[in-house]
């Protein structure tokens, strides 16, 4: 049966904004296969389930951030031995994004490791935004907290989405960063909508957080006005020299579990299977994917730390029957972005 002809028509009473905590906890409590049926039902309605966006992410300032997140090699507070570099040049920075779109790429996201910028800094990101729009590519950028000017000076530069995870519950957030607030992150992302650019927004688990304190982030994501269209859930990253450094393993079922309540609270939206993935085998990964995710990072770095190789992605993709998503255009690019591969035919 094709995917199309599987696909339902959109129910709307899918999309809530409304969701209690008890209801969060009973869908982490039903049994593995109940939750994932149920996960894989939903996504279904609202995607093919075969096909899965590849994004590309840039570093364009690396480290001496000034904030104190604890699970993050680029705060100047923690000795991780990252090497420090400034702003990239325009150019540097198109030339990446050139690459990214040759190997397939349809969505470049550029970060940096600012708490927010400045306004020196603003016209080089415009200009990196309109440059990597120029190719055809989605942009995405997360540079910190962004005021409602910022936001929109983005939005006209023709910034697609914006990158701000609340990264984990309002309870368990001040154990984890202590130079911004919650409601700072809720502003951010309140500019970011206002502006009318697509908002990313989703957080960590395994920080040693507890279930709850993941039922909470998705509760506030799924209970703002707007659902994000992007919801990055990240595997920590234990990273050398961070606090978060020794923090245990989050048991796998339970990461599954978290990708699985996000899909079914957030079904229009897009969950990426973020940061973490290098710790991740084939069979989680499929597993994740199962369960709704639907995006990934592509590509061998993430920010600073490894990501799998792309033509380990690309192998299982083919090995799934999964399509790498080519980007809804509004209009035809001048130079079309290659197809990787039809799955189909592998
Ligand atoms: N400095 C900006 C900010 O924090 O908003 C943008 C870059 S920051 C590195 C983007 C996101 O990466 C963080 O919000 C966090 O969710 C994620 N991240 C950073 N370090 C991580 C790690 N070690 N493991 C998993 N995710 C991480
Ligand atoms: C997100 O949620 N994850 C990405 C992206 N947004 C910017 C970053 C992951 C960073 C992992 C640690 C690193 O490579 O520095
Ligand atoms: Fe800075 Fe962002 Fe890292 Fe926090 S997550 S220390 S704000 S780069």
């Amino acid at each position: 049966m094709s995917t199309a002809t599987a696909r339902t028509v959109h129910n709307e009473q899918h999309i809530r904004h409304d969701w209690t905590s008890a209801e969060i906890a009973a869908l982490f409590k039903l049994p593995f296969n109940d939750l994932l049926f149920e996960a894989q039902s939903l996504h279904r309605q609202y995607f093919d389930p075969n096909q899965v966006q590849v994004s590309t992410l840039l570093s364009i300032k690396t480290g001496a951030c000034p904030e104190d997140c604890a699970y993050c090699p680029q705060s100047t507070r923690y000795d991780t031995g990252l090497e420090v570099e400034k702003l990239m040049e325009v150019d540097k920075v198109l030339e990446q994004a050139r690459a990214a779109k040759n190997a397939g790429s349809t969505r470049f996201c550029m970060g940096a490791a600012w708490r927010c910028p400045k306004p020196r800094d603003m016209p080089h990101v415009v200009a990196m935004v309109e440059g990597v729009r120029k190719m055809g590519m989605e942009t995405c950028m997360t540079l910190g907290m962004l005021s409602e000017e910022q936001a929109k000076q983005l939005a006209d530069a023709g910034l697609d989405y914006y990158n701000h995870n609340l990264d984990t519950s309002p309870e368990f957030y001040g154990d984890i960063i202590t130079t911004r607030t919650y409601q700072d992150r809720l502003d951010t992302l309140d500019h970011v909508r206002s502006s009318g650019m697509k908002v990313c927004s989703g957080g960590i688990v395994g920080m040693g957080e507890q279930q709850t304190d993941r039922a909470g982030m998705l509760q506030q994501l799924a209970n703002l006005p707007q659902h994000p269209e992007s919801v990055p859930i990240n595997m920590l990253v234990r990273v050398e020299g961070t606090p978060l450094a020794g923090q245990e393993d989050l048991d796998p079922i339970e990461f599954i579990r978290t990708i699985a309540v996000a899909r079914i609270m957030m079904p229009a939206s897009h969950v990426r299977l973020s940061a973490g993935r290098e710790e991740m085998n084939e069979q989680m990964h499929a597993l994740a994917y199962f369960a709704g995710a639907n995006s990934i990072f592509y590509g061998e770095k993430l920010l600073t730390t490894p990501n799998p190789r792309a033509n380990e992605d690309l192998a299982l993709f083919a090995r799934l029957g999964i399509n790498p998503e080519q980007r809804e255009l509004t209009e035809a690019p001048k130079d079309p972005s290659p197809h990787f591969y039809d799955a189909a035919s592998v």
